[in-house]
């Protein structure tokens, strides 16, 4: 459409190692996150043995181990699934502020494509619906960003 060279991520999972860190706190809807970034990786390619998960606490954890996981430069890629919802308290605001940052920092600092899969919901309805019934699953979507901006790293 536009008529210049256009650099764009092949949806092509074969042969990379991915790492998924999910946080167990609210696990029915994380357990749905993680289904879907591992069934869409597989599914474009990834075989079973290079993917692992590595689950934590909740997802103010999440930073301090994908930061480990990225300095060890086993994987070509990252997706951190997780899922805060909010309380009586500002509590929310710190988990979902202090993850969101800590990830950005570890994809910058290690030029790594993190797949931000953090549901960040009101209600356990919202998050329901973002786990893979009314508006689709966030961990698909995670996982097929970080996918598609590893490859545009490797063209570019
Ligand atoms: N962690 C979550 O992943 N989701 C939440 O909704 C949540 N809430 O609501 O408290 C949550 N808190 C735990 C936090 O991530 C840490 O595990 C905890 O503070 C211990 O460090």
């Amino acid at each position: 459409m536009y008529h210049i060279k256009t650099v764009e991520g092949q949806l092509d999972s074969k042969g990379l190692k991915i790492a998924l860190v999910a946080g167990r706190f609210n696990d029915i809807i994380v357990d749905r996150l993680v289904g879907g970034a591992v069934d869409y990786l597989h599914r474009h390619g990834c075989e079973k043995e290079n993917m692992t998960l590595i689950k934590v606490p909740g997802a103010f954890e999440i930073p301090v181990v994908t930061k480990k996981l990225a300095e060890s430069g086993k994987y070509d890629g990252i997706v951190v699934l997780g899922a805060v919802i909010r309380g009586a308290t500002p509590h929310f605001d710190y988990v979902c502020n202090e993850c969101a940052k800590g990830v950005a920092q570890v994809s910058m600092d290690n030029d790594l494509p993190i797949g931000f899969g953090l549901l960040t919901c009101d209600t356990i309805d919202q998050a329901v619906e973002r786990a893979g019934s009314k508006a689709g699953n966030k961990g698909v979507e995670a996982a097929s960003a970080m996918l598609e901006t590893v490859r545009v790293l490797q063209q570019i």
